[in-house]
């Protein structure tokens, strides 16, 4: 396993841009760019922006475009993306889940390698960006094309889309065909450097540090409990979030078959913030069991059955958002006393 890295920001390269009213807008009616008032587009190269140009339709950018429902997700656009007003695109399924900045920023500190993060399901790029900052390489991968441009055009502005790889795809197919690939070349030490799927290469794969997931929940409405965990202490119920409603897949399946495609147990999953808890615990329990396929997860042995789960505020800490639960290193080397890498 790659070593971890110091959390060690690079930081943006961007530069808040002189302001541009003038520019030509797309729409005479909707002053979109009055939007991205740090904007200047001049400065970037032809291909970013004609690829700006061809994304504005496609997003949700002025205020009276916006579904009701959808309008306090605008008005926190800053806290998104802190470089929203320098021209940031979401369209309308990423303004209610893509991961506030803060949060996405925490996630990142905590999965920072100098290897490999996966982003399996990449939305509009507020996780990868993040990861950028952190990680060596970051793969992002996403079906919806648009959405992956729009993450592309997002590290763009945020000056970091070289160290992201950005895949356009499935990822249940990617976990299927590593799942198959790892069958037929059981040692985790391949000679040649081979392709295998849409430009992930075996050395990508040997240099994974860690998955990170956060796939759709359900929708907006997600909140609404759907499981019922029982306290054996007390013998209280409380109702909360399941797994059992995640898309594509369930979320335990969708965890074990990362879990074996990646031999890894270093997974960071990203849920609402009533995700049942014993469900996540049930998750831990499984890593204790060897992954059928992963002859290489012996060196893991130790983190298996480790499981951290993080709550995450907003609103300057008045509101809790969501939560991240941290499986294998990511929750046993981190120690909470110091708030950072337990030192070895
Ligand atoms: P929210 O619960 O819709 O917002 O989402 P809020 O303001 O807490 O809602 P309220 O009803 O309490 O007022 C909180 C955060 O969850 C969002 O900022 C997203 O980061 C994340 N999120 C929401 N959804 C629906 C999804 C989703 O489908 N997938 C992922 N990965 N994240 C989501």
């Amino acid at each position: 396993m790659p070593k971890k890295r110091k959390h060690t920001s690079t930081g943006a390269s961007v530069q808040h841009l002189d302001t541009d009213h003038t520019s030509s807008s797309p729409s005479k009616h909707l002053n979109l760019s009055a939007y991205h008032p740090d904007l200047d587009l001049a400065s970037f190269p032809a291909s970013s922006q004609s690829l700006y140009r061809s994304l504005l339709p496609h997003s949700l950018v002025h205020p009276s475009a916006f579904p009701p429902k959808l309008l306090k997700y605008w008005r926190h656009r800053h806290s998104l993306f802190s470089l929203y007003s320098s021209g940031c695109l979401l369209d309308e399924q990423s303004w209610y889940s893509v991961t506030p900045e803060s949060v996405a920023f925490r996630i990142a500190k905590r999965c920072a390698t100098d290897g490999v993060i996966v982003d399996l399901f990449t939305g509009a790029g507020g996780n990868a960006i993040q990861f950028a900052m952190t990680c060596a390489k970051v793969i992002a991968v996403e079906l919806d094309e648009l959405k992956l441009n729009m993450a592309q055009w997002n590290a763009e502005v945020y000056g970091v889309k070289d160290r992201i790889l950005f895949i356009h795809g499935d990822s249940l197919q990617l976990l299927d065909t590593l799942l198959t690939w790892r069958k037929q070349s059981p040692s985790i030490s391949h000679q040649q450097d081979e392709q295998v799927w849409n430009g992930i290469k075996s050395s990508d794969l040997d240099a994974v540090h860690a998955v990170f997931l956060s796939p759709p929940w359900g929708g907006i409405d997600y909140a609404q409990p759907t499981t019922t965990d029982q306290n054996p202490d007390t013998t209280s119920t409380s109702t909360s979030y399941s797994l059992t409603s995640i898309q594509p897949v369930d979320g335990a399946t969708l965890f074990s078959r990362v879990c074996q495609a990646f031999h890894t147990t270093n997974i960071a999953y990203y849920l609402p913030r009533n995700t049942s808890l014993q469900q996540l615990s049930h998750l831990a329990l499984q890593l204790d069991r060897p992954c059928k396929l992963a002859s290489s997860t012996t060196q893991n042995v130790n983190h298996n059955n480790n499981l951290k789960v993080e709550y995450q505020y907003v609103d300057h800490g008045r509101k809790l958002s969501s939560l991240t639960a941290y499986y294998g290193a990511l929750a046993t080397d981190w120690d909470d006393s110091t708030d950072d890498w337990r030192q070895t």
